[in-house]
């Protein structure tokens, strides 16, 4: 967008035109998609090899209370949760590449980031017939001569329908003697969508890299590249079946926790109809 000097006529066109995004998401002109899936003890979570890592531990949900002794008239929780869980945002800081930026954690990047287009590669067919289906820079460019150019400050999504796995980890992570297997990007996909400058990059897989993205070069490229360019990553992504190729505004933003590298969210989508 033009950062035109913001003229009294331009504020009372940009008034009406949020008058009407109003209208419109009350009448059901815009669709609200959802597109987190749902986050408890039953959610799948990421499994690194043991000798390599510590993992995310199982989230936990204890009452406090529920209208009981230990609290007459209210209910509630607390929560044991990694920041990786379920439907996420990886911030720049989550990855050794990224480490050094300040805005590049879920109480500094700026709030305007996580609110913008959204471009939906429909890798379904592919990953369904190959669970370690890799989308290229050329399928990219594929995808685009179809559909249209990919534009700067938008976000680029992987559907897989890996969501419809999630309420089964073992299908999910779909891992045998040789690791998980799940669909990903490539790295010269990730550079190719950098040198567009994109916002990030999402996936509907347990993180924005393939399961066998371990053994690449580099070693996980969505994780390595899009942090180092202080860009971000979005997995576990639910209902991408909803959405259109292009034209569909993606609202992801990670709870504000001091330092945080990632965040479940509430992903969200506005569809017109
Ligand atoms: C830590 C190490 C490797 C990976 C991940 C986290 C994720 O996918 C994640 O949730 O960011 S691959
Ligand atoms: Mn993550």
């Amino acid at each position: 967008m033009a950062a035109a000097q913001s003229t009294r006529e331009n504020r009372m066109t940009e008034a009406a035109t949020l008058r009407d995004l109003a209208a419109m998401l009350a009448s059901g002109k815009i669709e609200v998609v959802d597109l987190s899936g749902t986050l408890g003890p039953d959610t799948p979570l990421l499994k690194l090899p043991p000798a390599l890592a510590k993992d995310t531990p199982k989230i936990e949900i204890h009452k406090i209370s529920e209208y009981d002794s230990d609290g007459p008239f209210w209910a509630w929780n607390w929560l044991k949760l990694g920041e990786h869980s379920g439907t996420h945002f990886d911030a720049p800081h989550h990855w050794i590449t990224g480490k050094d930026y300040p805005d590049g954690y879920t109480d500094t990047i700026p709030v305007k980031n996580f609110i913008a287009p959204v471009n939906v590669i429909d890798c379904s067919a592919e990953s369904e017939k190959n669970h370690d289906f890799l989308l290229t820079a050329d399928g990219v460019k594929a995808w685009e001569a179809k559909h249209g150019e990919i534009k700067a400050g938008e976000w680029v999504v992987m559907r897989t329908d890996w969501d419809k796995r999630a309420h089964s980890e073992a299908l999910y992570l779909n891992a045998d003697a040789n690791g998980p297997h799940s669909p990903g990007p490539t790295p010269d996909c990730i550079e190719y969508i950098l040198a567009k400058g994109v916002i990030g990059w999402g996936t509907q897989c347990i993180g924005t890299d393939a399961g066998q993205a371990g053994g690449m070069n580099p070693p996980f490229p969505a994780h390595n590249l899009l942090h180092k360019a202080n860009r971000y990553g979005l997995a576990s992504l639910a209902n991408l079946d909803k959405l259109p190729a292009k034209g569909a505004i993606l609202i992801a933003a990670p709870l504000k926790l001091v330092q945080g590298t990632g965040s479940p969210i509430r992903a969200l989508a506005l569809v017109a109809r």
